[in-house]
């Protein structure tokens, strides 16, 4: 286990997370943390796959997941910077786990929009207290992209798996929806089941963000196909890999893959 930094929110963020499931947290990190995963970022960025929509002939969102399991910079981000502590208490929760990271780059004047989804459809777990942060290395506008949330959507308990057919979903119907204009070092943390989306990018910069997600005290394996890490555990041959093969459902998540954190705030 890792010592990690400090950062804090207030109980009424907490509240607000639990209400809309989502909010926004200014300044999260500062601008050692902003300049020094740019550069982590853009060096990785070309072995970085499209996603979902973006196969699309002329659609631009480069996706890329498990860097902290290659680079020491994403590694840093896991167990150094201020985000578990984040994580731990919006969860409200004693253990923290990390599930792995990733990022999402936007390219100017892309069609690039990432459609309707909530996150719970693509982890091989169960249980209430999990959360994405969503850490913005650019400027955040409706313009360049930004993301979108149905507010309350996580009470909703329902998965929104983009991959399938989802009758029950209709994108008409009257919701709020809310967003936020963000600087670079804000964050946003949305809980696993808050359904969101995010629009194109029609101006002329780019947007990068990295993704962590993160789980608490009541959340153990469950086996799922088609969840991270997208191939089949078995087949893969990385060692710390193998930690992950002998989970059984409901068993506690602690392995190389899935590591707990120590928190010392
Ligand atoms: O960054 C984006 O545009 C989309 C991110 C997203 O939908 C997610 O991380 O679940």
């Amino acid at each position: 286990m890792a010592k990690v930094g400090t950062g804090t929110i207030s109980s009424q963020q907490v509240k607000d997370f639990e209400r809309d499931g989502v909010i926004h947290i200014k300044k999260a990190v500062d601008n050692n943390w902003i300049e020094r995963m740019r550069t982590a970022l853009e060096r990785n960025l070309s072995n970085s796959v499209g996603i979902r929509g973006s196969q699309k002939k002329g659609v631009h969102v480069t996706h890329d997941y498990g860097l902290w399991l290659k680079d020491a910079d994403f590694r840093a981000l896991v167990f150094e910077s201020p985000l578990p502590t984040l994580a731990a208490q919006v969860l409200k929760s004693e253990k923290l786990n990390f599930l792995s990271d990733g990022f999402f780059v936007k390219k100017p004047t892309a069609q690039s929009s990432v459609v309707w989804h909530n996150d719970q459809p693509y982890w091989p777990v169960q249980g209430w207290k999990c959360c994405k942060i969503w850490l913005a290395l650019d400027p955040v506008t409706k313009e360049n992209g930004r993301l979108e949330y149905i507010k309350g959507s996580h009470l909703w308990k329902k998965e929104l798996d983009d991959r399938l057919e989802n009758p029950w979903f209709l994108e008409s119907e009257p919701r709020e929806v809310i967003y936020w204009d963000m600087e670079p070092g804000d964050c946003l943390i949305h809980h696993f089941l808050t359904i969101h989306h995010s629009v194109s990018n029609t101006s002329f910069s780019v947007r990068r963000a990295i993704v962590t997600n993160w789980s608490g005290d009541d959340v153990t394996y469950k086996y799922r196909p088609n969840t991270w890490p997208y191939i089949p555990v078995e087949e893969i041959n990385i060692p710390g890999f193998n930690s992950m093969k002998t989970l059984k459902n409901g068993e506690q998540l602690d392995c190389d893959v899935f590591p707990k954190i120590e928190l010392n705030y």
